[in-house]
């Protein structure tokens, strides 16, 4: 049973940057409060050779309430006690893109094809989230293989979010896997 608590989700056990650095598109997507990336959203995770882990990310977005254009962003995240748990701080290339600080955790990932990620924005008072967001990503840009959904739908309901998914579209996403994104 969960119990929603923000501090009782379990993260990835002994999780591995390096392994998890690469291309990941995101199949899934459930929102924040003011939600920007829209779809066709796809993270490239390095490793620095000191370790510390950044990214780059592309995705479609909407600014001004009206322009519909595809973001190029940063991301560079910091350690914390928990290797699964970093904190994110995200800008983009143009300057009227959004910039944050947001959690990062990676919920779950097997590194080859899945991975669930978790973001809380803002705690109740009984410690549950009121402003969360998430990704589903996938190695491929076609999407999750059928034998990670499961695993993928235990996750979602682990961290109370099951049901609150957006599938994203992949019709750039395939275009966007034929080409470079750095
Ligand atoms: O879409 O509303 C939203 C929240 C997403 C925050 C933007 C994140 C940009 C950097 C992504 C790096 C890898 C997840």
């Amino acid at each position: 049973a969960q119990d929603c608590q923000v501090d009782n989700i379990q993260v990835m056990q002994n999780f591995n940057r390096t392994k998890y650095a690469g291309t990941w598109y995101a199949v899934a997507k459930k929102d924040p409060v003011g939600l920007f990336l829209l779809d066709n959203i796809v993270a490239q995770f390095n490793i620095a050779e000191d370790g510390q882990m950044t990214a780059t990310a592309e995705g479609r977005v909407i600014i001004l309430q009206q322009w519909e254009l595809c973001a190029h962003m940063f991301a560079t995240f910091e350690d914390t006690y928990d290797p699964a748990k970093f904190k994110m701080k995200y800008w983009g290339a143009a300057a009227n893109l959004q910039t944050g600080y947001d959690d990062h955790w990676v919920i779950s990932t097997d590194y080859d094809n899945y991975a669930v990620h978790y973001a809380c924005r803002e705690k109740g008072y009984d410690g549950t989230c009121i402003d969360s967001y998430s990704f589903v990503f996938s190695r491929h840009p076609t999407g999750l293989r059928p034998e990670d959904q499961y695993i993928v739908t235990q996750k979602k309901q682990e961290i109370c979010l099951l049901g609150k998914y957006r599938r994203l579209s992949d019709a750039c996403l395939l275009y966007l896997a034929g080409k470079e994104v750095s």
